[in-house]
Order: structure tokens, then C-alpha cells, then sequence
């Protein structure tokens, strides 16, 4: 799982990114100075991890971690050339959702924001993106189409459906997709299909208020969040706890964990636990998948030779105290592969090599 962060140059992005992975990528008051992608892991506040670690007095404790990515700023015209142009776009593709960073601020040198108009400028150039990309697919598909491939001629009256739809700036849902042509948006990556959540760069102006209203109006208020992140980069010098408080004192408290909270939702992201005594670990598993995959994530041989998962749900085990208590009193249960993994599951899997 990866989320990339985009948007137009000098917004915040690295800003953003440094506080998010904990890193230190360059970040200057001038366009363009991301160049080369900025790759790290986005750390998850777990609620339960540190008093599931007692349970077996782990060493260490691990919380969950998504990849995110920080790519340079995207700047109208891009397809056709302008600023770095719209290559480095292929480094983002992989992401499974976007992070759009919208500047709701005054910069340095004045200039004003419009939230609306660079939530389209962007969104253009991802769209013109992928039909170049589908452009290039209708050219192979044609070649062979013309030696007689029924295949490859049925493969481009699809990949024309979805030339004709962005070309028109409609993005079909998922609901009008065919099975062939999800597949074909998952198989080129097309950016325009990739779930995204708006982020509103703010400080603590009346201006800044303003200006995130106007984006929450454009693209709706539960697909938006607000952080603070000129702000928060000023606040990591300090300690943990000094900082939580100049945070409150500024009422900014809040702004990087819905911003985690909204990426786990939007990937479609529950967690589950293991605990030893090396470690309590919490491990980040698509929605619907099976005891048999969170095996696979944690060892291959432990799926491999998965024979049984001890599972319970977190509260649980911190009621009973124990896994032997739980054990005791029926509360641990045994679930074979095909178990749906529930989120906060503790998870102890029972292999043979
Ligand atoms: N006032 C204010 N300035 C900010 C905020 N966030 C970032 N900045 C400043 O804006 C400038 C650009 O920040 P970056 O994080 O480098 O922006 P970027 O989007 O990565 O820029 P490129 O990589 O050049 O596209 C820096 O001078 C930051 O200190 C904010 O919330 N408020
Ligand atoms: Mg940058």
C-alpha cells in the first residue's frame, strides 16, 4: 500500500511529507525544488499497541506503516512540456491513492491562493496524463487489431470508451466500469481513478479559514482535511510533550492524525496484532482479506504451513489479561485459512514447516 502526494509546486508537499515519514527531504521557498521523489513510511498512531505490548512484555513495539511518496509540483501545461513536465508522474503511479495538497495560504512573496481552480488545474493535467497513456495503448491495440486480433480489437473499443470519457473531463465510476476495463485502469494505473483526499495546507489565519471553505465547497468537506503544516514543522523541534501543548494553545491539535485516520479509510486499511516477546506488532491488511494473507505478510513459511490462527479481538485480550486466560475461558478462538481477518484482531498463527 502507497500513497503519493502531488500538487502544484511550492505548496507544502515536502513540508508535508517530512512531518508525515519523520524525514528530512529539502524544502525551499521556491518552486521546483523537489526534483527526485522523497520516498518514506507514514506512521500510524496505534491505540491499542503499547498496552497489547504488556501481555508478553515485549522488547519493542512496532505501529503500522504505509508507504507515501513526495513527488515535484505539477504545473498547468505539464503534459505538453511545461515546468519538469509530467513524467515523474510514472513514479506515483503505483500509489494506491493520492494525498492533493492545496495551498490555503498567503505565501511569502504574496501571492494569493485559489484552492478551486488549483484543485482543476491539477486534476487536467492527471486527467491528460492517463490519455496519453491510453493514446499509446490505442496505438498497440490498433496494429494488432489490424492483423486480425479479435482480442486486441474488443481490448480497444475499451480503451476508446475511456479516451472518449476523459476527453470529455467524465470520470466514470465504479459502477460503470466492466470488469475488463477496471482491470485495464488498475493495469496502466490511471491517476485519475485513484482515490484521493484533499489537503488543505492552512495556517492560523482568518484567510486561511476562508480559503479551506472554498475548497470543501469544490470537492465536498469529508473528502478534505486540514493541517497545519508551516506550523507543525515549527513544532517538531520540540519535545513531544511541549509540543502537544503549543498545538492545543494554537488549535491546530489534531490535524496530522485525521490526516493518517482519512489515508487508513481511504485505502480501505484495518489493522491486526502480533505479540511475543520480541516484539508487539501491528500490521496494516486490506479490508476482507483472509487469515491465510495476514499470515503471508507476516512469513511466507508461516503461509506455507499454516495449519490454525489463535484470534482474538484486542479489547478482549487486554480484559483477560492473558492469553492463557482467554484460552480458559473460550474467549481464543481457532480459525481455519478462510477466516475474514476482523480489524483489531490479535492473530497467533499455528504453522509446521
Ligand atoms: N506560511 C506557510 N508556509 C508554508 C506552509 N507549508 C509550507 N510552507 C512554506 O512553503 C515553502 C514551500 O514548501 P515545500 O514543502 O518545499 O513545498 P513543495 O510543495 O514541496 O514545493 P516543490 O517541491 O518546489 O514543488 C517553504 O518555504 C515552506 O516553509 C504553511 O502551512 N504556511
Ligand atoms: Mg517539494
Amino acid at each position: 500500500m502507497q500513497i503519493g502526494i502531488i500538487g502544484l509546486p511550492n505548496v507544502g508537499k515536502s513540508t508535508i511529507f517530512n512531518i508525515l515519514a519523520k524525514a528530512n527531504a529539502e524544502v525551499a521557498d521556491y518552486p521546483f525544488c523537489t526534483i527526485e521523489p522523497n520516498t518514506g513510511i507514514l506512521i500510524v498512531p496505534d491505540p491499542y499497541l503499547q498496552r497489547l505490548a504488556k501481555i508478553h512484555d515485549s522488547a519493542k513495539t512496532t505501529p503500522p506503516g504505509v508507504k507515501i511518496m513526495d513527488v515535484a509540483g505539477l504545473v498547468k501545461g505539464a503534459s505538453r512540456g511545461e515546468g519538469l513536465g509530467n513524467q515523474f508522474l510514472s513514479h506515483i503511479r503505483a500509489a494506491d491513492m493520492l494525498a492533493h495538497i492545496i495551498k490555503c495560504f498567503k505565501s511569502s512573496d504574496g501571492e494569493s491562493a485559489d484552492p478551486s481552480g488549483d484543485v482543476d488545474t491539477i486534476n487536467t493535467e492527471l486527467l491528460l496524463s492517463d490519455i496519453e497513456i491510453l493514446g499509446r495503448r490505442a496505438e498497440k491495440l490498433s496494429t494488432l487489431a489490424r492483423t486480425g486480433d479479435r482480442e486486441a480489437s474488443e481490448q480497444l473499443d475499451l480503451v476508446s470508451f475511456l479516451i472518449k470519457e476523459l476527453n470529455q473531463g467524465r470520470i466514470p465510476g465504479p459502477e460503470e466500469l466492466s470488469a475488463n476495463m477496471a482491470k485495464y485502469i488498475r493495469e496502466l494505473d490511471l491517476l485519475s481513478f485513484k482515490p484521493v483526499l484533499y489537503v488543505a495546507n492552512m495556517d492560523d489565519t482568518g484567510l486561511s479559514r476562508i480559503l479551506h471553505k472554498k475548497l470543501a465547497s469544490k470537492v465536498g468537506v469529508n473528502r478534505t482535511v486540514k493541517v497545519y503544516a508551516g506550523l507543525e514543522a515549527e513544532l517538531m523541534e520540540l519535545e513531544p510533550e511541549e509540543r502537544a501543548q503549543y498545538a492545543k494553545e494554537l488549535g491546530i491539535e489534531g490535524g496530522i492524525d485525521s490526516f493518517v485516520k482519512s489515508c487508513y479509510s481511504l485505502l480501505d486499511l484495518i489493522t491486526f496484532y502480533t505479540l511475543n516477546k520480541n516484539e508487539a506488532r501491528a500490521w496494516p491488511l486490506q479490508r476482507g482479506k483472509k487469515a491465510i494473507d495476514a499470515a503471508e505478510k507476516i512469513h511466507s513459511d508461516m503461509a506455507k504451513g499454516f495449519i490454525k490462527a489463535e484470534v482474538i479481538g484486542a479489547e478482549e485480550l487486554l480484559e483477560c489479561g492473558s492469553f492463557a486466560k482467554a484460552r480458559q475461558t473460550g474467549r481464543l478462538r481457532l480459525e481455519g485459512r478462510d477466516y475474514v481477518v476482523a480489524d483489531r484482531d490479535v492473530i497467533q498463527v499455528r504453522f509446521a514447516i
